[in-house]
């Protein structure tokens, strides 16, 4: 049985393992990102050939109903006929100029309309940029050098961010990948994430010498994790009482939650936020916005640098005003919530028929179904699911045609394009993967 099933499997991704190992002879794990290895799901990666809609397609032929959409730019879907015609004008006038263009200012206006915290932006290429960017303006602006971070949210690759707890509750924190100083890594103190005791303790440690606390506004990458009730207002208090700057990473939340994001959701205004996957339609763009009086302190108008060759690339803003457009009409986040919340449903009813106990946390359109009886709140109630679970979940729905993210420690990202049809394919797909893993 399982040589037959290994012998299908090995058909069904025998493209992609062959282009695995050609890869894996030029890229350092055969990828240029590492989460794409599928290291997390051990097994190799399936090479996308790709996608339209709600589906995507590999090297060998099979089509999948995608609940990664590149992370979540791809809201709309992939290849919207809207956004294609704007990145072929676009590219037609020239791909890139490094001098300013209008294209860059209006999609400038769009951001600073969603957003009331929001009165300027520095358009970039990538959400590390933004938060990069985010932290050294909240350190010039403050002149205060010490960040507090949550465990569990991820904000790209910069240096002081790649950290984890220091050895007690609010001290400095510690490298967690090679190549990152402890010099730098000092400067950053890692709190659990919903533990406003913890905030608390930090502040009263650090006190007057934080520039800023940094926090995605909804934990998506530990899986999704709500922030609980308080949590973010007390920040927010806590942060105004003292001058330290909330700079929200809403990387993955802005244009995703509502077109105004989290602090659209929730009521909260950042002083700084983190913009980026949406913003760019699925091409590199970014962006940090906030007050006039901090944004204006960045380069020509101030003393803190920052620069970028393709900051506000002209395709990359073309596809993203293509996809803010379509996001501010009418209906949209109607749409997204009806599908997200019926593939809640369905998740949470197959695994009940099947025996199989899940936690499933949700927030709009992103989603995680944890393999858990205890609810999960943070990041150490992560860790403490049954991971090996997902894996047997994952392959069950990558073999019924279903393309999760491959990690525990990701979303679900619910699309635009995906169908009632393709939300009860999913949830049929779900009801054998749980019925497996019952067994
Ligand atoms: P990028 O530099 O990857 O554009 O953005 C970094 C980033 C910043 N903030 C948040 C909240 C993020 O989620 C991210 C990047 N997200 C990951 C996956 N959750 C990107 C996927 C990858 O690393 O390949």
């Amino acid at each position: 049985m399982m040589a037959g099933v290994m012998e299908e499997n090995q058909n069904r991704y025998r493209e992609s393992a062959r282009a695995f190992a050609e890869a894996c002879q030029v890229l350092p794990g055969g990828v240029n990102s590492p989460v794409r290895a599928f290291g997390g799901v051990n097994m190799g990666p399936v090479f996308i050939a790709g996608a339209k809609g709600s589906k995507i397609f590999c090297l060998d032929g099979n089509e999948y109903i995608d609940y990664v959409g590149s992370w979540g730019p791809m809201i709309l879907g992939h290849a919207h006929p809207s956004v294609i015609h704007a990145v072929e004008a676009a590219a037609r006038k020239g791909a890139s100029f490094g001098a300013p263009t209008l294209a860059e200012t209006a999609l400038a206006q769009k951001i600073i309309a969603a957003f009331d915290s929001i009165e300027k932006v520095r358009l970039l290429s990538s959400g590390t940029e933004a938060v990069m960017t985010a932290i050294r303006l909240a350190r010039g602006y403050t002149k205060k050098d010490i960040i507090i971070k949550m465990a569990g949210c991820y904000h790209g690759h910069s240096d002081s961010l790649l950290v984890a707890a220091g050895s007690g509750l609010a001290e400095s924190a510690i490298a967690s990948s090679a190549g990152v100083p402890d010099s730098v890594a000092k400067l950053t103190v890692v709190v659990p994430y919903n533990d406003i005791e913890a905030v608390k303790a930090a502040f009263a440690k650090h006190k007057g010498k934080i520039a800023a606390v940094l926090v995605e506004p909804v934990g998506a990458n530990m899986g999704v994790v709500p922030p609980v009730a308080g949590y973010l207002e007390t920040i927010r208090e806590l942060c105004t009482a003292d001058e330290v700057l909330l700079i929200f990473d809403e990387v993955i939340t802005g244009f995703r939650l509502a077109l105004g994001g989290a602090q659209e959701r929730f009521g909260i205004k950042a002083d700084l936020t983190c913009l980026g996957k949406i913003i760019g339609g699925g091409l590199p763009a970014a962006a940090v916005g906030g007050r006039a009086d901090i944004m204006d302190i960045l380069a020509p108008t101030g003393p803190v640098y920052q620069a970028g060759t393709l900051s506000g690339n002209p395709i990359a803003t073309a596809a993203a005003n293509a996809t803010l457009d379509i996001l501010a009409e009418e209906g949209c986040y109607e749409k997204l919530e009806s599908s997200a919340a019926m593939l809640e449903a369905g998740l949470a009813e197959a695994a009940k028929d099947a025996g199989v106990v899940v936690s499933i946390n949700r927030v709009g359109s992103i989603q995680s179904c944890f393999f858990t009886d205890q609810p999960v709140r943070t990041f150490a109630d992560v860790q403490s699911t049954d991971i090996q679970r997902f894996k047997k979940f994952f392959a069950g729905m990558l073999g019924r045609g279903i393309y999760l993210a491959p990690s525990a420690y990701e979303a679900m990202f619910i699309s635009l394009a995906h169908s009632t049809d393709d939300i009860e394919r999913t949830i049929e797909a779900a009801r054998g993967s749980f019925r497996e893993i019952g067994e």
